[in-house]
């Protein structure tokens, strides 16, 4: 956009070629583009918060301004009135200006324009014949285009920028930009040591053994060691002080690169164990297939899915060998383009189930489309919207795709899900505010939330906060998951705490 000067100097310019007709003097010469520059500014920087205040915003600025000889024609919000003078809009705002008397207008008007300091001086009536109609009625849109077009460019760019605020305003509502968390907080909780970088995801298995993904790294998001690569660890919840240890990798698999995401834990028929892990090497999305070894407490890389649908994957969740759902959370990966999309709610992302036979999209129409898990029963599949604030309950059939029933509001940002396998109650590791996570500052952190809800497929699910804080203690949970009674709370980018309820 232009500066104000270049705007200033476009107004001139208009202005200019209205009085070039002959020396402009007295109280009929124009103020030379102030009024103008202030009904610019006052809709390109006022940035109202709707179409509607736009349109009002641009009334107001044109009474004030009472811009004269630009003539608009029928302006995109409705004209002002004039009353009684006859001319309605722009041109009866205009005439009514004090300062441009009737006096100034047509032939009185060019006598007076033509009065130097020293006086009048004669005016040829023969010329005032031939231009009877001049300065008598505004036409400066028809005689110079290029002038009207920088005014409508003006125009239409105040009306985009207006609409970009208004989704900006809106964008901050659905981050809980001004929210502050209150502490509810267990007793016997402490912080896992050696967890220093984040936990974003956390599955377990049945045998009480609990998969952390750990050292993420994704665009806007805080990372406290970016040049480290992410990790595996593992908790044993038998243990009465759990310790946590990284497992190490083996298989030919490029730990360098390893940034991993969400993770989805798989048992097949033959009791073997596999995690699945989303991973973001050079910020693409692949899919890495590991076994655990239990015994060695290590993982063996065995496969690397890739997909043009599999983008942007956040989380993933697992039915069978190389079948699962993913989760795509942004639509651009150009971080421009991503502010855009995220300010104007695009909608674009999706779920998708892959297959080696079949790659499809099962569901769409997610804010960001973030945590996915499925029931107890294998029924129905949970899909985090995190900046939609909601949780989808979703049907599975027999041919993966994906219907919905029903939306739970929680107005907090949903981040991972997962099953309590002893209640089948949902436990959503939630972001309070995610303005403070987006703008991360430690001495204003991010805070965390973890919320369980209870009777998910009743009229009335009951929702409850297990967990909260303000920062002090746990920044930007993404999880949580239970064993017995025990809970791990981890978060995208900080610590991770152990809690017995
Ligand atoms: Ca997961
Ligand atoms: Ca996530």
């Amino acid at each position: 956009m232009g500066t104000d000067t270049d705007i200033h100097k476009s107004i001139w310019a208009a202005h200019s070629e209205v009085g070039q007709e002959g020396q402009e003097t007295g109280s009929c010469a124009p103020n030379l583009g102030e009024d103008e520059l202030k009904l610019f500014s006052s809709i390109i920087f006022a940035l109202p918060v709707s179409w509607e205040q736009f349109s009002v915003t641009s009334h107001l600025a044109l009474q004030k301004s009472r811009v004269r000889a630009l003539n608009w024609g029928s302006p995109p919000f409705p004209a002002p009135r004039a009353a009684g003078r006859g001319g309605a809009g722009l041109l009866g705002v205009l005439q009514q200006h004090p300062g441009r008397s009737p006096e100034c207008w047509g032939a009185e008007g060019l006598r007076r324009r033509r009065a130097g300091p020293s006086g009048p001086h004669p005016v040829d009536e023969a010329e005032l014949q031939q231009r009877p109609r001049e300065l008598s009625e505004p036409r400066v849109a028809a005689r110079h285009p290029e002038t009207m077009g920088k005014l409508v460019a003006l125009v239409l760019l105040g009306v985009g920028l207006s609409l970009v605020g208004e989704r900006f305003l809106e964008f901050r509502e659905r981050s809980n930009a001004s929210r502050e968390v209150e502490s509810i907080e267990p007793e016997n909780c402490h912080l896992i040591e050696e967890i220093e970088n984040g936990s974003e995801d956390i599955d377990i298995l049945p045998s009480g053994l609990a998969f952390i993904s750990s050292g993420l790294k994704y665009p806007g998001l805080p990372n406290f060691a970016p040049n480290e690569p992410g990790k595996i660890f593992l908790i044993d919840l038998n243990e009465q002080k759990p310790r946590v240890q990284a497992l190490e990798i083996s298989g030919g698999f490029d730990k360098e690169l390893f940034n991993p995401h969400g993770i989805s834990i798989f048992i097949d028929k033959d009791h073997t164990v596999y995690l699945y892990v989303v991973n973001h090497p050079h910020m693409k999305s692949t899919v890495e297939i590991f076994k655990f070894e239990e015994q060695q407490r290590s993982l063996v890389y065995l496969k690397t899915v890739k997909h043009e649908l599999l983008k942007s994957v956040n989380d993933i969740v697992v039915f069978g060998p190389e079948q699962f759902y993913a989760t795509r959370d942004h639509y651009f990966t150009n971080s421009f383009l991503l502010l855009f999309e995220m300010i104007l709610d695009l909608r674009w992302t999706y779920v998708l189930f892959y297959s080696p036979r079949e790659v499809k999209v099962v569901a769409t129409g997610f804010s960001s489309a973030n945590g996915i898990t499925i029931s107890a029963d294998q029924k129905y599949v949970y899909v985090a919207d995190v900046t939609a604030k909601n949780i989808h309950v979703m049907e599975k059939h027999d041919n993966w795709d994906l219907t919905q029933l029903k939306v739970i509001h929680l107005g907090t940002l949903v981040d991972n899900l997962s099953v309590d396998p002893a209640t089948g109650d949902i436990l959503a590791g939630c972001h309070p505010n995610l303005m403070k996570l987006l703008l991360y500052n430690p001495d204003d952190p991010p805070g965390s939330e973890v919320l369980r809800i209870q009777n998910i497929m009743s009229e009335k699910p009951r929702v409850s906060t297990v967990y909260a804080n303000n920062g002090s203690v746990l920044q930007g949970t993404s999880v949580a998951s239970m064993y017995h009674g025990k809970i791990l709370i981890g978060t995208v980018f900080h610590k991770t705490l152990y809690c017995e309820l």
